[in-house]
């Protein structure tokens, strides 16, 4: 068995331990602030800004470093009307006939239902596919680990960095969502996961009336 190389971590950055507290703080104010918005302005965002959170995004932790996400960036109005299209289709099934009650009962607060003009208001889609193996340059097939946890981890780290730029996203998930794959001209080993709609809010944007649990409900301490 090999071992791979170590070196020094030398971007390891320590804080006082004041500032740790205050930046650990600071990052929540900042997070706290994010909120899932359906309606989006017709602005354009800068395409470096969405390279740069796709940068952050694939800086996630994953199965032994294999980096099994893909994702696909759509700004094109004629493939982002396409998605529209099909992600209505199957939402329109979905909200009418095979979403059991208990299920439109949660979605009400949300207020969602089949129409979803946002995936051709959105300036930008970002649809990730999950890898279910990595194909080498020289076409032998590598083993992917902790796929599902790996890709949600970086998408959080997204959604993270899109807010951090002060831009607004969607987490989309038309059922079923393997449309996708034949849409965007992905392998049948890639697995889409979710749509991300980027952009600016809409002026008059409004978003549902929900809140977060508390620290003790979704934390315990052993100490
Ligand atoms: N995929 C549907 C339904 C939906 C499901 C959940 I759970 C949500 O939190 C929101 C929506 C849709 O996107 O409308």
């Amino acid at each position: 068995m090999s071992h791979g190389e170590l070196v020094p971590i030398t971007d390891y950055l320590e804080y006082p331990v004041e500032e740790m507290k205050d930046r650990a703080q600071a990052y929540y104010d900042l997070m706290r602030k994010r909120r899932t918005v359906r309606d989006f302005a017709d602005r354009e965002v800068p395409r470096e800004v969405i390279e740069h959170c796709l940068l952050t995004a694939g800086t996630a932790p994953s199965g032994a470093n294999m980096q099994p996400w893909q994702f696909v960036v759509v700004s094109a109005p004629e493939t982002k009307a396409m998605i529209r299209k099909a992600a209505e289709e199957v939402e329109r099934e979905f909200y009418e006939t095979r979403a059991p009650d208990y299920w439109l009962e949660a979605l009400g607060p949300i207020g969602t239902n089949e129409h979803k003009p946002h995936l051709e208001e959105a300036p930008y889609l970002i649809v990730t596919f999950s890898k279910q193996f990595t194909v080498t340059e020289d076409g032998r097939r590598l083993h992917n680990y902790y796929i599902s946890e790996s890709v949600g981890i970086a998408l959080g780290m997204l959604i993270s960095a899109v807010h951090n730029a002060g831009l607004a996203s969607l987490t989309h998930t038309p059922k079923p969502m393997s449309f996708l794959r034949n849409l965007l001209g992905r392998p049948k080993h890639e697995t889409p996961v979710l749509i991300l709609a980027v952009g600016y809010p809409k002026k008059d944007a409004k978003v549902p009336k929900i809140t977060k649990k508390s620290l003790a409900e979704i934390a315990t301490f052993i100490d």
